[in-house]
């Protein structure tokens, strides 16, 4: 038997503020719509006997409607090739308080599609357990609180009939040499004790994006996100799993053409003049007609303020212009941060509480409620929060 197993592709993610010529929508968007798109290509080709999608189909609660078209039309191709899918949510798909609901309930009523949810309507409450030719698929949705979680793992045991016993959760994972975790506030976390003892014949994890096997009792993945969603995931390679359920378990991975990332190493600016960065750098970049849709990251650590602004002229200003995205990172002879240009803007909450403590307090508001305020409808639009 065959699983494709993917995750985290974070459908309607945006940043930065290129446009699509195509489409005229952001163009990160649609690179992660594309990448999603491409690897549906590739699973119709695989045909496998089931798609496992481990969580965080969606990048907010609450997505657009058109990362929601995106997501519907492609498992709608899948369930016109009759491949079944089970995806669960994951912590981007669920919300802090149940009632809210999620919209990937919806995509349960497609004929092939088993969608796992925390939703209070959902058969099962959060885990189920499908029968899919030789294979017990055991689905457990990502829960608003730990304990939830916690209580739905405790009833994950194998199905003695199966041939096969596969796991699919989203979480992060205690107790293993390179932890692993998001630093998202709303991560939850799977113990190594627990993962041991499953006595499944596969566990398909979601939420890191990087591709990993696990040091556990049993083969268990994380297949790593579609697209890379920042510059910290310059080196990971996305795409998905592709496993095969023989006489043993064979795991291929299965590599996507996406934008191009570019994370140059650590550059140490000792003694070293305007001009051999310059040269430096220029050696570790492709050719210039590539540029363009490249997203580069660069850091240099004791950089004088003499070698910056030259530096700044010479090369970091052109490059700016010409690259898709660019992360320049320049540190002085203390260790202290200088001249950051990068486009990226901090976590919106943040941005906005910094421009509070920049403007001139109004005699008339309170600055600690409308602190308050605005981070409340900040949360709202970004949907990590209920209008309530
Ligand atoms: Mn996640």
């Amino acid at each position: 038997m065959k699983i494709v197993h993917l995750s985290d592709t974070h459908l309607g993610y945006r940043e930065f503020h290129k446009i699509d010529q195509n489409t005229g929508i952001n163009q990160r968007e649609q690179d992660v719509y594309d990448a999603f798109k491409q690897a549906v290509e590739r699973i119709l080709e695989i045909g496998p006997d089931v798609v496992i999608h481990a969580g965080d189909l969606f990048d907010t609660v609450r997505p657009t409607n058109r990362a929601v078209n995106v997501a519907f039309s492609q498992f709608g191709r899948l369930c016109e090739n009759d491949i079944p899918t089970v995806i669960i949510a994951g912590n981007h798909d669920t919300p802090k308080i149940a009632t809210t609901g999620t919209i990937m309930q919806s995509l349960d009523n497609f004929p092939l599609v088993d969608a796992v949810t925390s939703d209070a309507e959902q058969p099962g409450g959060g885990y189920r357990s499908l029968r899919i030719g030789e294979m017990a698929v055991h689905a457990v949705s990502d829960a608003s609180t730990q304990q939830q979680l916690q209580d739905r793992l405790n009833q994950l045991s194998p199905d003695s009939d199966a041939r096969w016993n596969i796991a699919v959760l989203h979480a992060g994972v205690r107790q293993i040499q390179d932890q692993v975790y998001s630093g998202e506030f709303n991560e939850h976390y799977i113990s190594k004790s627990l993962l041991d003892n499953l006595q499944m014949d596969y566990v398909a994890l979601g939420h890191y994006h990087k591709r990993m096997k696990l040091d556990i009792g049993c083969c268990g993945w994380y297949s790593g996100g579609l697209e890379r969603f920042s510059f910290n995931e310059a080196a990971y390679r996305p795409g998905f799993l592709e496993i095969e359920l023989d006489e043993d378990i064979q795991v291929k991975p299965v590599h996507l053409k996406t934008r191009r990332f570019i994370r140059l190493e650590e550059i140490d600016a000792s003694g070293k003049s305007a001009d051999d960065l310059c040269r430096e750098i220029d050696e570790e970049l492709p050719p210039e007609d590539e540029l363009e849709d490249t997203m580069i990251a660069i850091s240099i650590i004791s950089i004088e303020e003499t070698v910056r602004s030259l530096l700044e002229e010479k090369l970091f200003e052109p490059l700016r212009e010409t690259v898709f995205e660019s992360r320049i990172r320049l540190y002085g002879p203390e260790g202290e941060m200088t001249g950051e240009r990068s486009l990226k803007f901090k976590d919106l909450h943040q941005e906005f509480a910094d421009y509070l403590e920049n403007i001139d307090p109004d005699q008339e508001s309170d600055p600690e409620s409308l602190l308050e305020t605005g981070q409340h409808y900040l949360s709202v639009a970004l949907g990590e929060e209920d209008e309530v």
